[in-house]
């Protein structure tokens, strides 16, 4: 029987919507060496004493490299049309260069897997795991060598994949990146200097661009999007100060990235307030990062905060909070993609990542996560009336499929609508998973088929 509360919500899509759940390479694989894999930056962070919360890494995670099928099957079971992976780099190319067929033949494993359950691939290529060889023999992302390279490898990539994945995500959050990599330094690599995270976030998008351009050549029917964590960024009061802080963070969380990929430059009061920080572009790599976007994906969590005194704190006072600390503010998320399809001509949205980290027990083989399960029907709705108001979002993906390896906290946020035990590796659907599973079964027979805004 369907759960009404699932039932009411499939009315609110159209039959076409793509549903979906999303995780990451480094977060769910393991097998940090199999088959000939390179290390990543993310495996010398974890080395880096103090960097992770609880002393982990990604080395085994979920060990989803050797649980392959039983988790495409899992997948299937919950009836879930649509999956958003990315492709870890190392495997692929574990020094840079050349190609390491048996990392590409565990995607291969992956992508005909998902087809023969009826499961679309949504491929994401660069999810924060870079060969370290580019960040030891240069600057990383630091280095516009490294964007070239990173067209080379999405090229690869989609000759090889592109009979079968039609979606090709050339960066996920180029911000986190950017910002918590090379500025604050608490991702991977950890470098703490602010002028090189500007020419990070650059040479990212310039990275995209050239990306969309070698995917592009290699398979003319892909359609190619990037990935942005995006936040409405409110002023803690209305001081003429915060209102100012406010307006400058959100220059360089959100127009930084929406101006340069749709309109080609980048914002004029970003720029001045960046001053000899910002980065220093060619002449013609605006006009290369512009490339058409086949869709935009857009990550969202939570609101932000910023005045005088604080920056970017992810919750009102006395806000209701998950176990992020991120305030739960469906309500923000509609106000998010309705200012985004007002003050940009968009293309088609899709919501990549939405979800929520909630501390979970495990009582008699069952978990109750309630809460988890409320914020993703919250925000559903929210995305449903952004809908009903003519944003053309076209798939949702919940963040995330299996508990998993949740960076600098390591595995002590579960984010999982299907609970990972880290001692027997067991997986276990979560409420949230039932309920996920009863929507998807009612989108199928109930939702009507909407016109296009
Ligand atoms: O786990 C991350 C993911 O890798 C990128 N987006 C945010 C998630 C939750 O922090």
């Amino acid at each position: 029987m369907t759960d009404s509360r699932a039932g009411t919500l499939a009315q609110r899509f159209p039959r076409d919507f793509v549903w979906g759940v999303a995780t990451s390479a480094y977060q769910i694989e393991g097998a940090a060496t199999a088959d000939g894999r390179g290390p990543s930056i993310w495996d010398d962070f974890c080395r880096m004493p103090g960097m992770i919360a609880d002393g982990s890494s990604g080395e085994r995670a979920c060990d989803h490299y050797h649980r392959l099928s039983a988790d495409l099957d899992l997948m299937r079971r919950l009836g879930i049309p649509a999956y958003r992976f990315s492709i870890a780099w190392p495997r692929i190319q574990p020094e840079g260069v050349a190609v390491n067929e048996a990392g590409v033949a565990f995607y291969d494993r992956l992508v005909d897997g998902l087809l023969e359950r009826g499961i679309t691939p949504y491929a994401t290529l660069y999810h924060w795991d870079l060969p370290s060889r580019f960040q030891r023999d240069g600057g990383g992302w630091a280095d516009r060598a490294t964007a070239q390279a990173f067209a080379d490898y999405a090229g690869i990539l989609a000759a090889r994949l592109g009979d079968r994945v039609k979606s090709f995500t050339t960066h996920n959050e180029p911000w986190v990146t950017a910002t918590l990599g090379y500025e604050r330094g608490v991702f991977a690599p950890g470098v703490r200097h602010r002028a090189t995270a500007l020419q990070v976030s650059h040479n990212c998008l310039l990275s995209h661009g050239w990306a969309a351009q070698a995917i592009r050549a290699a398979r003319q029917d892909a359609q190619v999007g990037i990935v942005l964590n995006l936040s409405p960024i409110h002023p803690a009061s209305d001081a003429p100060q915060d209102e100012m802080q406010a307006r400058r963070d959100d220059g360089l969380l959100v127009r930084w990235y929406l101006d340069a990929l749709l309109l080609g430059r980048y914002p004029d009061d970003v720029l001045e307030y960046l001053g000899c920080d910002a980065p220093r572009p060619g002449a013609d790599d605006g006009a290369l990062i512009a490339q058409p976007l086949d869709f935009l994906g857009v990550n969202f969590y939570h609101p932000l905060i910023s005045g005088a005194q604080r920056r970017w704190v992810p919750a009102r006072e006395g806000a209701p909070v998950t176990d992020m600390g991120w305030e739960v503010s469906p309500r923000d998320f509609t106000g998010l993609l309705l200012r985004l399809h007002r003050d940009y001509r968009l293309p088609p949205l899709y919501i990549t990542e939405n979800g929520a980290a909630y501390e979970d027990r495990l009582v008699d083989g069952e978990i109750e996560d309630e809460p988890r399960r409320a914020y993703l029907e919250s925000h559903l709705h929210a995305v449903a009336e952004a809908l009903d108001q003519g944003v053309d979002v076209r798939g949702y993906f919940v963040w995330s499929l299996l508990d998993n390896f949740e960076w600098a906290f390591g595995y002590s946020k579960r984010f999982g609508i299907v609970h990972v035990d880290y001692t027997t590796l067991e997986r276990t659907p979560k409420r949230s998973a039932l309920w996920y599973a009863q929507l998807l079964r009612a989108c199928k027979t109930s939702a009507p088929v909407r016109a296009r805004a």
